[in-house]
């Protein structure tokens, strides 16, 4: 990365803000600015204003309470208030709209009729599972862990965590076994709720036998709540299983909300870093709810009567902000859909859109680029009228899938956010507003308000003014911000505030172009982002060396047409081992049931030797470059224990594309 300005290029297109578009919004491109500027130069007088957007039980007096410098980083907003996340996401709304849609439940198959859940119906499903986990010793401050498909019991397990001050922490119904364990005995989990089986695609994901496995390595304290979705048989142990359904039915669909400090945490949920073991990100109750509300709502120019869909899983961070949390705060009709884009054909996407007339939608480039593949007929059958903003999100779009979207699914009349932002921000931090921002294709524009994006020079730190490219921090806090790393501040610090003094690191590289534009290159630290879902290289790693048959391995990221980047894999075998296409595909299994489908390797090389420094460090630099097919000029190999073995892995490499 160079500090010289490599600027935008000069023929990048710009598309206005539809004029007509600018009329409705909430925010136009002078309210932009001059909101922008106020939410700098008093951003405790400007978040003093926000945060009234939620009911506080003890309104706050105290605003902002924010140190970024390494050994002292605390980071607090509304510290003095009090509230609860589900009377802000349900209760409040009961008066005024207690009959109107919250969620739309499209499932996975379409043969399957939606569900249409009111505010009422979603208070009374709530206070019931509530009330069951009160009934199992649940309270205040203890964990629950949420294993679940893409149901509406996973909205309801969130909020029922919410309203009595439980801590939610869900993982992904694509994980492991493993991945499920580690996190149960990570957090101290008092509960598991999960399901019989989760239907995606027409395919089952055996959830309560993961569960199952799962619950052999952790305390036998752990109660399993289970949602009968599916009907599947499932093993049941007396004592420890229960059946969700069956006690929220005679529970009492009465339950008083806990009254938690803005600064409780609400939820934790695991990323990855680039070391092994994934971190426990914490997100509080009130800065969180004020941010996702704010942002679903000028992000999305969401209006009153409004149809909204995310199509994340409420298994990533985008779905806990923009499924569930920031819509629901903002009285919105948000769409949960258990399936897939492609099943049972490339057009599910748009026959949603269709069926349930979605004005906002909301996916990742990945998806656009797979369903770009199939065809412009699976779009074009479909009335998208309705829709009216487009989002992306999880990882830079390119310029091709950012026109099919534009052109073919927004007929060039809905403009596109492009959502830059991460687990630990808790919501959209660059982004354009619909109403405000010209468009470029392939960049997440500037900064939404309250948020100081700065570029530093990589190794010198350095702030790089006008048009630059480095770093990406941020040098003030905002309030959707992580608080710290479940049980280990010291790590929050380390990962985020000691290499850049003074600011929060996201871990990103960017540009910025003359009109101040950010245009993200991807992550600068070891971790890699497959369609859209972050991994850290190290995780997969220790998967594979955990295989009797592998030494070593060594693990990056590659360009990969469809999935953005693709796993490759450098495998060296134990002594005596021999290569073959067999072993291969076990050891894809193997990362498969070790972490999950997603971290399963696209592509693994057998390395009889890897390229280590004398103090044994993997170069993965060199590695990097020969995954990408990109060798000629691998720089400086002098420091390199054995340089011979670079000749051989180029000779050997699996991307030739
Ligand atoms: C929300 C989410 C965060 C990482 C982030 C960056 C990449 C996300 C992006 C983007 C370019 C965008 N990323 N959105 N890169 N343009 N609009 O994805 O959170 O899973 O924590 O990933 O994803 O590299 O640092 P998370």
């Amino acid at each position: 990365m160079s500090t010289q300005a490599q600027t935008a290029q000069v023929n990048d297109p710009v598309y206005p803000v539809p004029a007509e578009f600018a009329k409705t919004a909430h925010i136009d491109a002078a309210k932009y600015q001059e909101m922008y500027a106020q939410s700098i130069n008093d951003s405790e007088g400007f978040w003093a204003e926000q945060g009234k957007r939620l009911d506080w039980i003890k309104p706050y007096t105290q605003v902002k309470d924010v140190n970024f410098n390494f050994g002292e980083v605390n980071i607090k907003w509304f510290f003095d208030g009090t509230l609860n996340v589900a009377h802000n996401c349900i209760d409040r709304h009961l008066a005024t709209r207690g009959d109107q849609t919250a969620i739309i439940f499209e499932p996975d198959s379409p043969e399957t009729p939606a569900q249409h859940i009111t505010y009422n119906q979603l208070h009374d499903k709530v206070s019931r599972m509530a009330n069951v986990l009160r009934s199992q010793g649940v309270t205040k401050g203890d964990r629950v862990i949420i294993y679940l498909p893409m149901i509406p019991e996973a909205a309801y397990a969130m909020l029922a965590c919410a309203r009595i001050g439980a801590i939610h922490s869900i993982v992904f119904a694509g994980f492991s076994p493993d991945a499920l364990a580690n996190r149960i005995n990570d957090c101290g989990a008092k509960v598991v709720i999960t399901s019989d089986e989760a239907p995606r695609g027409g395919r089952m994901t055996p959830l309560k036998s993961n569960t199952d496995a799962a619950l052999l390595h952790c305390s036998d304290k752990v109660r399993c709540l289970v949602v009968k979705h599916t009907g599947g048989q499932t093993t049941w142990i007396d004592g420890r299983d229960i059946d969700v359904k069956a006690l929220m039915e005679h529970a009492s669909p009465d339950c008083p909300v806990e009254e938690m400090n803005a600064e409780d945490p609400l939820f934790i949920l695991y990323t990855s870093g680039s070391t092994g073991k994934p971190k426990g990100v914490v997100h509080c109750s009130g800065g969180y709810l004020v941010y996702a509300s704010m942002t679903q709502e000028l992000v999305f120019d969401y209006h009153e009567g409004d149809v909204y869909w995310c199509t994340a899983d409420v298994g990533w961070v985008t779905g806990h902000s923009y499924i569930v949390y920031g819509p629901l705060a903002n009285g919105a009709t948000t769409l949960m859909f258990e399936g897939v884009p492609t099943y049972p054909d490339a057009g599910r996407f748009w026959a949603v859109c269709e069926k349930h007339k979605v004005n906002q939608f909301y996916t990742a480039p990945t998806a656009i680029r797979s369903l770009m593949g199939k065809g412009t007929e699976f779009v074009e059958k479909y009335d998208l009228s309705s829709i009216k903003v487009l989002g992306t999100v999880g990882e830079p779009i390119n310029p091709e899938a950012w026109n099919w979207y534009n052109d073919v699914v927004g007929k060039g009349k809905a403009p596109i956010v492009d959502t830059w932002w991460q687990t630990e921000t808790g919501g959209h931090l660059l982004t354009p507003l619909p109403g405000a921002t010209a468009l470029k294709p392939g960049s997440a524009t500037t900064p939404f308000f309250g948020v100081k994006p700065v570029v530093l020079e990589p190794t010198t730190a350095e702030v790089l003014e006008g048009a630059t490219e480095g770093v990406l921090c941020i040098a003030d806090s905002w309030p959707g911000q992580m608080r710290t790393v479940w049980g280990d501040h010291e790590r929050f610090q380390e990962t985020y505030f000691q290499q850049y003094k003074g600011y929060y690191f996201s871990g990103d590289g960017c540009r910025r172009d003359e009109d101040g534009y950010y245009w993200i290159t991807g992550r600068v630290d070891d971790v890699i982002n497959v369609s859209g879902h972050r991994m850290g290289t190290a995780e997969v790693e220790s998967a594979l060396v955990a295989h009797a048959k592998v030494a070593e391995a060594a693990v990056v990221g590659y360009p990969h047409s469809l999935k953005g980047q693709g796993i490759y894999a450098y495998v060296t075998l134990m002594n005596g081992v021999e290569p073959s296409d067999e072993l291969r595909a076990e050891l894809e299994k193997w990362v498969r049931t070790e972490i999950g489908p997603i971290a399963k390797p696209d592509l693994i090389q057998w390395a009889p030797n890897l390229p280590k420094t004398r103090s044994g460090k993997i170069m993965r630099r060199i590695l990097r470059k020969i995954a990408e097919n990109d060798f000629g000029a691998l720089g400086d190999t002098s420091t390199l224990a054995e340089p011979g073995c670079v000749d051989e892995l180029i000779e050997n490499r699996m991307n030739r594309g």
